[in-house]
């Protein structure tokens, strides 16, 4: 598009990746095979890392995506497999124009199959420090904690971060909740959005991907999270979106993901015009690039393809994504 100059030159802030999801099916084999990890027999998508992006390429639903994901991070053991996967995003990202992102990652994903917390943290922030000297990137880790498990993983999962100190020495910036949605509504974490909440910790949660709206109002209501992610389905309630507006709450869009995961069947359904019209604040966000086939800048020129937003809609988007970001007031200077 015409606009293609300007879209990749924006200073663009990233608000919702998943470290896990930027692995590749080529770095995936690669680690896999250093690592002595056989990666699933009986399922033919990993013949190869082709067939398995060509897998990739029809995702049913979150839940079928969600088994390659979890499947896909078994290769990762080393302190230095989390540091090689999270540098690699992050030259991606400052190719694509991102001068400030926040991302998510799994610890219990990782806990779960015998991976310290530790070596995982080690290796990304290592990535992190590292994409702040070379690229001039500004980073922010989140962790994630995972709705297919029980409630009492999620809070051994935000102990273990906080006896680290790592809330404290600024290592990770606030929790988030992500995971399968159905029937999973937000109010089984309040404990942990609770002492989050009181030790002054930011939080945020999946919201609306593909579960429904109510389970946006029960974040806020509930869990008191300053940020929704996805929140795509907000749109189907004009009351609770006129609230979410009024209170600044913004949303981590993910358009492309949104379409790979049969959320809506194409990309004109994505609620992009009703939100700018509601005046709801919204970044557009990659969530799992390697799965998704986009990463940030391929999602804002999907954007401007099916919506032809102007250059003065683009500055106030990029305005709002720099406002709703996590880093400090000085660095939100440098941003605008
Ligand atoms: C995710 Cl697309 C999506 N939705 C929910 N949880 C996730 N974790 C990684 N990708
Ligand atoms: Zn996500």
């Amino acid at each position: 598009s015409a606009l293609h100059p300007f879209l990749a030159a924006l200073p663009k802030c990233e608000h919702h990746v998943h470290l896990e999801g930027t692995l590749s099916p080529n770095l995936e084999f690669t680690l896999a095979q250093k690592n002595n990890i056989s990666l699933p027999g009986n399922d033919a998508a990993f013949t190869s890392p082709s067939s398995l992006l060509e897998r990739y390429s029809h995702f049913t639903s979150l839940d079928d995506f969600l088994h390659y994901y979890f499947v896909g991070m078994s290769a990762l053991i080393t302190s230095s497999d989390f540091e090689e996967l999270a540098w690699e995003y992050f030259k991606h990202a400052a190719e694509d124009g991102v001068l400030h992102a926040e991302v998510f990652f799994d610890p219990e994903a990782h806990t779960s199959r015998g991976v310290p917390y530790q070596t995982v943290v080690a290796g990304f922030k290592a990535a992190c420090q590292r994409a702040e000297r070379e690229l001039g990137i500004s980073t922010e880790l989140i962790i994630c904690v995972l709705r297919h498990l029980p409630v009492e993983s999620a809070m051994e999962a935000y102990e273990t971060a906080v006896t680290a100190g790592h809330f404290a020495d600024g290592t990770l910036a606030g929790l988030g909740i992500s995971s399968t949605e159905l029937n999973k509504p937000p109010a089984n974490w309040k404990a942990v959005f609770a002492k989050a909440e009181k030790q002054g910790i930011r939080r945020t949660a999946h919201a609306a991907e593909e579960g429904p709206p109510q389970y946006i109002a029960d974040a806020l209501d509930i869990l008191h999270v300053q940020r929704i992610d996805h929140g795509r389905r907000l749109v189907e309630d004009p009351v609770l979106m006129k609230r979410v507006a009024d209170e600044g709450i913004m949303l981590t869009l993910c358009p492309i993901s949104n379409v790979c995961l049969k959320g809506m069947s194409s990309m004109k359904d994505m609620p992009i015009r009703k939100f700018l019209d509601a005046g709801v604040h919204f970044s557009i966000n990659s969530d799992d690039p390697a799965y998704f086939g986009g990463y940030i800048l391929d999602n804002y020129c999907a954007v401007q393809e099916t919506f032809q937003l102007s250059v003065d809609e683009w500055n106030l988007l990029a305005g709002n994504a720099i406002e709703g970001s996590w880093c400090n007031d000085e660095r939100k200077r440098e941003l605008r």
